[in-house]
Order: structure tokens, then C-alpha cells, then sequence
């Protein structure tokens, strides 16, 4: 590793050894001769974060010496995880700390297990975050996140029974070691009151009179790149009471009512809201949206006006990208600040507006995208739906002189919808005012280009890319495989590949090396060993390391068909059951695991994870299927959970009806590890396949010309049977919870099966066979192990982050001097 002295701090491990102790002692007031792992824990990770600190007051220092382009990221969700490994390593100086640690009694490894994870998101959207984060600090953009400092992050996933149940996750209960508090960057937010016009210099104009305000206080978190110094931040805000509040009530004595009144101010970024449309349209949702803009927009033209006075400056100097429509409000509000605040007219206004935004979709359906009620916000946000309203009047005068008076086409590309709830449809907003609307994956811009955005497309189909997501290979291999990394590095002479993930391809011409595929085989081992542990400590049940490791992670959805997976598995049962003695010899035996949280109002998501557990009782307490089949439920899926799990992974499945699923990130990291995939030919798969080629996965299910054929014809009779008789044994109570699942079961009846379980059955069970047959032969496994990760380079965050930078942002890599 590198640098082993930089700035103040001393890296060797007596300087570290002694900088833990001293944090023990004084930072954790525990005393130095007895602590505990916890407390080791803490202390570590003070003195990880006075050198996170040191390269982060450097690396500001230096942007604001270079003043480059910056790129700011806005997103309401970051699923960062833990941050002690990631740090250590990024830093450099990962040996170092466990050198230090070792004579000290105690192991990196294990103190990093005390820490819990960041997880300020929900999924995908908010995973794919925290992955660009750590590639643009590695890669030197000049780049900032902005988001929410949650109290509650998403929900805590408690089975009982094998029912879901919710726990808030109260996550800053033992402090937070990896944020600054930064008590003097505050900002006021402003909500509800009226709209007046003024006379101001003669001339009259739109002034907005807030009723309500609450501060916004910023808390820093480092972001350090790999193999370099520079270290970027993530900055969330917490809402605090306001000191501009009004507090009348003192005068009336009613003191204690008012202090309480102040403290709600604080609900604002008290809580995550869960993946759900049912929230859509809900005050504190928006409030939130709002208050998160708000205090970044101030904090970006604060940061401008420090260096320029003239806003023309502006598009030269800052990107924009809104991390998909939650934070679409900023358009408004950059509008508003420079007209009503800046006292720009509204075309030179306009005219920044339209250079500075950049917007990425990760939405595939129509139906998904997000809807404000106009009386919600005329009510929380007047002065803003008055700019939504002008922006859209200009817009469709606009069109009408493009396409004419093509009333339903102007109706559909109008920003306010004229319906039963009159809204503002926050995507339409985005693609007006943004120069570049992006896609997640090729499949998706197609989608995109020919249904989704359609008619936008047809007007500025230069406005259209794609940026195939990717993942970070500092996290998904370095952090959460290390005897992998150490292997991959070995066999390439060279740690290279962890800046610059193309190296892998190297691995290729090694894919059939009977040394190699020996080494390959014992690290997939020992990381299946790791996971078999897991699994016993959470359920009692012992899994054989001989069975193929079959897993599916990802949230609870009905288009990500959890449900085939588990139909499958009863097929499976079903067959091994009936099987006389010399059949059951060939059986590839099959561990199957299954995690995921579902959305707390999403009843039919709950119901597969109850049947998943009553499939499980059922098939684990079969002393006749013994080892040839397990089944087990990993409750509380988060960051931490997927770095134990992908790594002892044989096969991953990722089983959504074609054109459903935007990208998928969950099968890059999968194939990063060397797991084989098993998936339908939807989202990121499509280019998987361009890299690996469809002869090292397990591809099946209809295609997205054929799905809405499938829909209007129904399954075929062949797939019919073995179908009917899976559903059927779940209807007869075979399993017990016969009313509960009867809806369940409802959802895939041939005329209401919209994500074609039926159809796509037969093909599924063909593919699965197609996996346990290349099992068998080990040797060719592990070539395809190989080569699932040696191709898996296009898929890491580096590449995508690049891509941006030249083709959306505009910016150049800004590298702060060692
Ligand atoms: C909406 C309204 C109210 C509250 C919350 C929400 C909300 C929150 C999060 C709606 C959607 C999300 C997240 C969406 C998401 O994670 N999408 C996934 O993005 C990934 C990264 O691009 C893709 O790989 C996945 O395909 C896509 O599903």
C-alpha cells in the first residue's frame, strides 16, 4: 500500500497504536489499560477520522485554490453502510491499523463488525449513490453529495413467525464517528405564507412571504478515494429549530408550548421514507424535498458568490445532477433565487437554469413517476408553484409552435396534469429543464426513447443518453473479499485493477490455469465456510459447503418475482421428493437464500416473505430431503449483510419480468465475486451478456418484444401443469396459512398473472437444470467463475462516473498534491 506519512499524522503502526489509545482515553473517556471491543471500535475510528479530517481540509483547500467546475450530486438517499474498512483502505493504511491493533490484543476485523451501517435509503437508487461517491473522490472530480441527515434511516427488518415486522433504526444512538458537525454552516428554509406583489425600483414583482422557518445545519462526512489524497464530502442537513422563529407566545406566557412547538422543526429529517407510492403526495415527503434543496442551493451559490459576481459564470462553474425526481424542486428554486433574490430577469434566469441541470431516471414505468398535488404544494411552496407555472406556460407555447395543436400531446408533455388531483408531474419538469436526461442501462434508454418519455424523446432526442450503472470495486471486491483481492492481485502482479478495473480482463487467459482455478476454488470456499457460519448463528441450520450456494438479496417486489424463485424451490421439493433412491444420487444439492425487506404498506411483498418461511420449515425439517435442499430466509438485508453474502455466493438469480427493472446493480457485484448469474435478459443482464457472453450464465424468460403478447395470450398449456400443480399445493394449505395466501396465489391465477410467472416457469425450471448440470463439473464452474468476474470491469462505477464527468457534467479531475 502507499504513503506511510502524510501531513500531521504519523502512520506507522507505533504512531496509530498510541493515536487509539489516546482516543480511548480522552475522545471515548474509557480507560486505556480496560476497554472493550466497542470501545476499541471507537477509538480506531477517532483516529481513522482525524486522517480522513487532515486530507479532507487539504482537498477543499485545493479546489478552492483551482476553483474547477464542480459537480453537484443531489440525492435524497445514500445507502453508505459501514465506513471503518472502506476508510482504512481508501487511506492506505489498512495493514498499518491491523498491525497496531494486533499488538494492542485486538482484530480489525472484528472491531469493524461493531459498527452499524449507514443506511440512509432504500435500495438500488441509494446504493448506486454511495458507489458514485467513492468514484468520484477516486477518480479527483471536484464533486460534492448532498442529501438528508436522517435520524431514522430504513426500517429494521424483525421476522416473527416468519411474518415481517418494522423497527425504526434509531442509527445515531452511540454517536457517529465518521460525520462533522458543522455548527456554523446553517442556512434558513422557508415554507408556506403568500404571494404579493411588489413595487420594488419601480417595477413590479412577485415577493414571497414565508410563514415558517427552520434552520438547516450541516453535517460533513469525508469521502476518501482510493490511491490518492483527495477526499471529497458528503454533506447531509438536519433540520433545527429556527432562531427567526416566531416565538409570539412568549409574550403570552404560553412559554413551554412554544419551546415544544419550536422543537417540531425537527421532524423534517427525522425519518427515511420507505420505497413506496402510497407516500406520494404526503406533506412531510415534500417537506423534506424542499428542505433539502433549499439549504443546498444556498450553500452552492454561497460557495459561487465567494469567488464570482457574476452569475453568467454559473454554468461554467457548476453541474447540477438530480439523482432521479425527488430533488426536481431545485429547478424552481434556482429560479427563484435568481430572479426574486439575485433580481435576474427571468430569460437570463432561464438561460442558467437550462445549462446547469442534468437528471437521471431510474424509473422504467409511466406510472411510477412522481406526482405533487398543486394544492400541497401552493400551499407549502407558493412562490414555487407560480415558477412551475410559468416555466410550463413558456414550455407548451413553445411546443405549440413545434407540433401544433396537438392537444393530446400537449396535454401528455404538460408539467401540470389536469386530473381528478390537479399535479405537477416532477419528471416533465426535469426533462424540460435539464440539458441531458439519462438513462441507467441500454434496455432502459430504449424504454425510455420508445415509451416512457416518448413524445420528449421525438422533440430532443439529444437530450437522451444512458450511463450503465456500475458498482464499486473498492467496496464489492477490496472491503468485503479480501482473500479474493489478494488472489486477483497475485495472478494480475499488480494492485492496479483497483484504480482501473479493465485490468481484470487479464484474468481471462488464466480462466482454465489448474493452479489458478485450485486457488479460485479454496477463497470461494472459505467465503461459502463464512456464510454456512452465518447461517447457522442466525437459524441453528447446518448447510452443506458441498451444495451449490443459490442466493436472491434485493428488496421484496412482485416485478423482481421472489415468488418464482420460491414456486421454483417448491418444484424442486416437489420432484426430490418422488424420486426413488438412484435419481436422488444425481441431485445437485442446493442451498437456497433468500433476504430482502418489503415496503411496510406492501401486503403482497409480506406475503412472499411468509411463504418463503413456511416453504422452508416445511422442506428443512424433511429428514428425507436432508442436504439435497435447504432453504433460508436472511432476515435484515442491508449493505453490511450483502458483503457477507455475495462473496459465498455460487449462483445469484435475478429473475424480473423483462423491462421491469431499470439496471439491477445487486448481479455486478455478484459477478464481480466470480458468482455465477442466473437471469432474465432485463436491465444491466442485456450488457452482462455483451461482456461474458450468454454461454458463462443462465439466461431464460420471455424477451421485452414478448411480453405483451404473453400478457394478452396467457401461459401455454405445458408450463400450465407443473405450474398449476406448484400453486395448487400452496392453495390446498399444503403449507399451511391457507386463507393468507389465497391472494398471494390470486396474483399469478393465467388471467391476472401480470409478471408471467406462468409463461416464463418452464424456461425458469430449464435454466436451473441448465446450472445444476455445469455444476457438477467443478473445473468448468470455476472457468466460468473466472470469467464472470475477468468481464466484469465495464460494470464498475469508475467507468460510469468518467462517463458522466466528460459527456453530462463537463468537469476535469482536480487532484490534490500528495
Ligand atoms: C417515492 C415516493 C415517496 C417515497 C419514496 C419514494 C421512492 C424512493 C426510492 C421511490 C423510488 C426509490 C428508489 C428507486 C430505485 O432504487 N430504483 C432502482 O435504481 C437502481 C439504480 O439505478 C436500478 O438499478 C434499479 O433497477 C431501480 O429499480
Amino acid at each position: 500500500m502507499f504513503a506511510l506519512m502524510d501531513g500531521f499524522q504519523k502512520n506507522d503502526p507505533m504512531s496509530l497504536q498510541k493515536d487509539i489509545l489516546n482516543h480511548v482515553e480522552y475522545t471515548v473517556a474509557r480507560s486505556r489499560f480496560s476497554f472493550d471491543d466497542f470501545e476499541a471500535y471507537q477509538g480506531l475510528s477517532h483516529s481513522v477520522r482525524d486522517r480522513l479530517i487532515e486530507r479532507w481540509h487539504d482537498t477543499q483547500l485545493h479546489f478552492k485554490r483551482e476553483d474547477p467546475k464542480r459537480v453537484y450530486f443531489l440525492s435524497l438517499e445514500y445507502l453508505m453502510g459501514r465506513s471503518l474498512s472502506n476508510s482504512v483502505i481508501n487511506l492506505g493504511i489498512r495493514d498499518e491499523y491491523a498491525e497496531a491493533l494486533n499488538e494492542l490484543g485486538f482484530e480489525l476485523e472484528v472491531l469493524a463488525e461493531q459498527e452499524g451501517d449507514a443506511a440512509l435509503g432504500n435500495g438500488g437508487l441509494a446504493r448506486l449513490s454511495a458507489c458514485q461517491l467513492d468514484s468520484l473522490a477516486t477518480l479527483d472530480y471536484p464533486a460534492w453529495g448532498y442529501g438528508l441527515r436522517y435520524q431514522y434511516g430504513l426500517f429494521r427488518q424483525l421476522i416473527l413467525d416468519g411474518f415481517q415486522h418494522e423497527q425504526p433504526d434509531y442509527w445515531l444512538n452511540f454517536g457517529n464517528p465518521w460525520e462533522i458537525e458543522r455548527v456554523h454552516v446553517t442556512y434558513p428554509v422557508k415554507f408556506y405564507g403568500t404571494v404579493e406583489e411588489e413595487l420594488v425600483d419601480g417595477r413590479k414583482s412577485r415577493v414571497w412571504i414565508p410563514a415558517e422557518t427552520v434552520e438547516a445545519v450541516a453535517y460533513d462526512n469525508p469521502i476518501p478515494g482510493y490511491g490518492t489524497r483527495n477526499t471529497i464530502t458528503l454533506r447531509l442537513w438536519a433540520a433545527k429549530p429556527s432562531d427567526h422563529y416566531d416565538m409570539e407566545s412568549y409574550n403570552t406566557g404560553d412559554y413551554i408550548n412554544a419551546v415544544v412547538d419550536r422543537q417540531k422543526a425537527e421532524t423534517i429529517s427525522s425519518v427515511l421514507y420507505p420505497d413506496d407510492r402510497s407516500h406520494q403526495g404526503k406533506e412531510l415527503r415534500l417537506k423534506q424535498q424542499y428542505f433539502f434543496v433549499s439549504a443546498s442551493t444556498q450553500d452552492i451559490i454561497r460557495r459561487f458568490k465567494d469567488a464570482h459576481d457574476n452569475f453568467d459564470e454559473f454554468p461554467q462553474k457548476v453541474a447540477l445532477q438530480l439523482n432521479d425526481t425527488h430533488p426536481s424542486l431545485a429547478i424552481a428554486e434556482i429560479m427563484r433565487v435568481l430572479i426574486d433574490e439575485e433580481n435576474l430577469d427571468w430569460d437570463r434566469a432561464w438561460g442558467i437554469v437550462c445549462k446547469i441541470f442534468s437528471f437521471t431516471t431510474h424509473t422504467v414505468l409511466a406510472e411510477g413517476l412522481e406526482k405533487i398535488p398543486v394544492d400541497l404544494l401552493g400551499s407549502l411552496l407558493p412562490r414555487h408553484l407560480e415558477i412551475i407555472y410559468d416555466i410550463n406556460f413558456k414550455f407548451m407555447e413553445d411546443l405549440k409552435k413545434k407540433v401544433g395543436l396537438d392537444y393530446s400531446r400537449l396535454s401528455r408533455m404538460s408539467i401540470v396534469e389536469d386530473g381528478a388531483v390537479k399535479s405537477i408531474r416532477s419528471a416533465n419538469l426535469s426533462i424540460v429543464c435539464s440539458h441531458t436526461v439519462n438513462g441507467v442501462s441500454k434496455v432502459h434508454f430504449e424504454l425510455l426513447k420508445t415509451k416512457v418519455f416518448k413524445d420528449f424523446y421525438e422533440l430532443w432526442p439529444e437530450k437522451f443518453q444512458y450511463k450503465t450503472n456500475g458498482v464499486t470495486q473498492r467496496r464489492w471486491i477490496v472491503v468485503s473479499n479480501p482473500s479474493l483481492c489478494d488472489l486477483i492481485t497475485k495472478w494480475l502482479g499488480t494492485e492496479a485493477w483497483i484504480r482501473n478495473v479493465d485490468l481484470l480482463t487479464g484474468l481471462r487467459e488464466y480462466a482454465t490455469d489448474a493452479v489458478l482455478q485450485q486457488e479460485w476454488k479454496m477463497v470461494r470456499r472459505v467465503n461459502k465456510m463464512r456464510l454456512a457460519e452465518y447461517i447457522e448463528v442466525l437459524s441453528g441450520l447446518k448447510v452443506s459447503l458441498d451444495a451449490m450456494f443459490d442466493v436472491q438479496i434485493k428488496r421484496i417486489h412482485e416485478y423482481k418475482r421472489q415468488l418464482l424463485n420460491i414456486l421454483g424451490i417448491i418444484h424442486r421439493y416437489d420432484c426430490i421428493k418422488n424420486m426413488n433412491e438412484s435419481d436422488r444420487r444425481k441431485v445437485v444439492p442446493r442451498v437456497c437464500i433468500i433476504g430482502g425487506k418489503a415496503a411496510p404498506g406492501y401486503e403482497i411483498a409480506k406475503k412472499i416473505i411468509k411463504l418463503c418461511h413456511v416453504v422452508a420449515d416445511k422442506i428443512n425439517n424433511n429428514s428425507d430431503i436432508g442436504d439435497l435442499l435447504k432453504l433460508v430466509f436472511i432476515p435484515d438485508y442491508n449493505v453490511s449483510v450483502a458483503e457477507l453474502v455475495i462473496p459465498g455466493a455460487d449462483l445469484s438469480q435475478h429473475l424480473s419480468t423483462a423491462g421491469h427493472e431499470a439496471s439491477g446493480t445487486g448481479s455486478m457485484k455478484f459477478l464481480m465475486n466470480g458468482c455465477l448469474l442466473l437471469a432474465t435478459a432485463d436491465g444491466s443482464t442485456v450488457e452482462i451478456i455483451e461482456e461474458i457472453g450468454s454461454e458463462n450464465l443462465f439466461l431464460f424468460g420471455a424477451k421485452l418484444d414478448e411480453v405483451p403478447t404473453l400478457r394478452e395470450r396467457g401461459p401455454n398449456m405445458k408450463v400450465n401443469l407443473q405450474f398449476a400443480r406448484v400453486v395448487r399445493m400452496i392453495r390446498d394449505g399444503y403449507f399451511g396459512f391457507q386463507d393468507y395466501f389465497e391472494s398471494l396465489c390470486d396474483t399469478v391465477e393465467a388471467d391476472k398473472d401480470f409478471y408471467l410467472l406462468g409463461s416464463d416457469f418452464g424456461s425458469y425450471l430449464e435454466a436451473q437444470a441448465a446450472a445444476d448440470k455445469a455444476f457438477v463439473d467443478q473445473d468448468k464452474w470455476t472457468e466460468m467463475s473466472i470469467l464472470s468476474a475477468a468481464g466484469s470491469g465495464r460494470f464498475s462505477s469508475d467507468r460510469t462516473i468518467q462517463e458522466y464527468a466528460e459527456k453530462t457534467w463537463g468537469i476535469e479531475a482536480c487532484r490534490c498534491p500528495f
